[in-house]
């Protein structure tokens, strides 16, 4: 059947068990190690299950890895492929493993979708690794920090026997493996498919392109976003879908159809590419549009493009004869003004003005809440864009105080507090030291563990009340600068954080003493008391610095909404 072939003129592989004998092995299973798959192992699972990463029957060998890095190709098989696909693991795991044994792999609730047969056991040089398939080592590319910081540091090989599919809440109407998709197509009477990668809301330069190439080549169009990882700080795909499903309309009727791919993205450029090429093939396409700068990580550490724009082009040109998907590039679209129409940029004639919109100008208006026009984008996509991104005076934030015991905190957040109810705009939580301690971290005690445990509480209740639009107050000591660090990074991506250093002195504090702790302190009653005998690290970067020594309540609380003002949230 020649719908079932491959990329690489093989089948499509499935590596799912029938449902029977799935449920047959549960007692084989419950005796064997199990492995949590991180987010990008499950993604990962999916695709080696369903055939989307066909030929790989599961996560590669040693021997493959290695003729990957540096041929782009199976060792085995001698197919093209130009990504490691690996299962990496913690040294404590691999130490009780050996070749020949197997593991379950589960899901974050625990559901076992597959078995792996270990074939191979190994550490991988990762500088290697790096270098070899994203051509760099630095940390700026997002895939090499993954691999340098959060990979485990050991592989291991092997085949999948698959017993669960990995489970989707989301979007279900929109998920169909490369099987159903094949199905699908062919129950269209679809013969030549343009699929299109994105991880991006599409704009009318997308749709633009998009429909061209389906013209150019006499084909049907086929969306195919990435739904997995993506690059950190991308819109989340659950705004994208929704903004895909409004641009559909824009297509002539039964032309054009949107399917989701559970992928996680490694932004490898050119290799990266040629890899979607493949699983768009496996997927059922005969064409696929690779345009500028595909899969591209961003800058580098000097402000530097990580790739040559046209680099993917470049190697998916090569390869695509032995892949059998037919490439269709293209150039970057812009707007003539004049013509009122897209064009690519080569097809620009000298003279003609331009319009362009530039992503970081883009985002800006968004967070403005300033105008978008209609040549830019399609109104109803900017509509949904909205609702997730609102402009910042109707984003969420958090005022975080730290600073010494007595030095004004709670005074300052307890009017603060006061300020923000009575402007009423947003809802607002006050997350004060003491009662935290009592009501989230009463079993905590002040050793550095525990005082970082207890911010970090803090910092993951103040980001969900941020991330849903509402205020939170936090009054912590917060004594260290790195777990102060990691509560800024993880607010920030939800809205606002704005860090305030109660900087009143060790003198002034402990002359008011108004709990008596410090005369306690003093006396060794209390141990490891901050600023006495326990270290209060001085914030590097924080949006403001009080001294309540020398600055009222009221002029205190003054700055802080000068300065909420300023930042664009009031
Ligand atoms: S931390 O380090 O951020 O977890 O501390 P925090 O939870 O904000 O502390 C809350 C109050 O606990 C009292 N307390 C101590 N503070 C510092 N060091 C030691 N060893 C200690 N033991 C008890 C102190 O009164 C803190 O409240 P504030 O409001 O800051 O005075």
């Amino acid at each position: 059947m020649h719908e079932l072939i491959t990329a690489h003129g093989g089948k499509l592989i499935n590596l799912m068990l029938p449902p029977e004998k799935a449920t047959a092995m549960k007692a084989e299973i419950v005796n064997l190690p199990s492995w949590s798959l991180t987010q990008r192992q499950l993604c990962d699972v999916e695709l080696l299950l369903n055939g989307g990463f066909s030929p790989l029957e599961g996560f590669m060998t040693e021997a493959d890895y290695n003729s990957v890095l540096h041929h782009l190709r199976l060792a085995e098989k001698n197919v093209v492929w130009p990504m490691p696909i690996t299962l990496d693991v913690n040294e404590a795991f691999a130490d009780a493993l050996k070749v020949g044994d197997k593991i379950v792999l589960r899901d974050f609730e625990q559901v076992p979708l597959a078995i792996l047969n270990i074939s191979d056991i190994w550490q991988p040089d990762k500088a290697v690794e790096a270098q070899q398939v994203f051509a760099t080592q630095s940390q700026a590319h997002p895939a090499v920090n993954y691999l340098f910081n959060t990979a485990g540091k050991i592989y291991i090989g092997g085949k999948l026997t698959g017993l669960n599919t990995p489970h989707h809440y989301d979007f279900t109407h929109l998920r169909r493996t490369p099987h159903e998709l094949r199905d699908f197509f062919i129950k269209q009477g679809w013969q030549r498919i343009v699929g299109f990668q994105t991880r991006n809301p599409m704009h009318r330069a997308h749709q633009e392109l998009t429909f061209r190439a389906a013209k150019l080549k006499e084909a049907n169009l086929l969306i195919q976003p990435v739904v997995g990882m993506t690059k950190p700080g991308d819109v989340d795909h659950y705004t994208r879908v929704r903004c895909y499903e409004k641009i559909l309309p824009n297509y002539p009727e039964q032309t054009t159809a949107l399917s989701l791919l559970p992928l996680a993205m490694r932004m490898g450029g050119p290799r990266e590419a040629l890899w979607h090429a493949i699983i768009r093939k496996n997927y059922g396409c005969t064409h696929f549009i690779v345009g500028r700068d595909h899969a591209g990580p961003g800058k580098d550490d000097n402000g530097e493009d990580f790739y040559h724009p046209y680099a993917a082009q470049e190697l998916v040109k090569k390869y695509q004869d032995e892949i059998e998907i037919e490439m269709v590039p293209f150039q970057e679209m812009v707007y003539l003004e004049d013509r009122a129409e897209y064009v690519p940029v080569n097809e620009v004639e000298s003279g003609q003005k331009i319009l362009k919109i530039s992503g970081t100008e883009f985002r800006r208006r968004l967070q403005k809440g300033l105008d978008i026009p209609a040549w830019f984008s399609y109104p109803d996509v900017i509509a949904e864009l909205r609702k997730t991104h609102p402009p910042k005076q109707r984003q969420g934030f958090t005022v975080f105080f730290t600073g010494l015991s007595g030095a004004g905190k709670s005074t300052l957040a307890n009017a603060l507090l006061v300020k923000f109810m009575e402007s009423g705009k947003r809802p607002v939580t006050l997350l004060d030291g003491d009662i935290v301690r009592k009501k989230l971290s009463s079993e905590l005690t002040f050793s550095k563990a525990h005082r970082d445990l207890n911010i970090l509480r803090i910092g993951f209740v103040a980001s969900e009340i941020t991330k849903n639009g509402g205020i939170a107050i936090c009054a912590p000591i917060a004594p260290y600068e790195s777990v102060r660090q990691q509560v800024r990074q993880e607010i920030s991506a939800h809205g606002g954080f704005i860090e305030v250093h109660v900087a009143t002195s060790l003198e002034i504090c402990e002359s008011r003493d108004r709990k008596g702790l410090y005369a306690q302190a003093r006396a060794g009653q209390i141990k490891g008391f901050t600023g006495i005998d326990d270290p209060y690290e001085t914030p590097t970067n924080p949006e403001l610095v009080i001294d309540t020594g020398n600055t009222s309540v009221l002029e205190s609380v003054q700055q802080i909404l000068l300065k909420l003002e300023k930042l664009g949230y009031l």
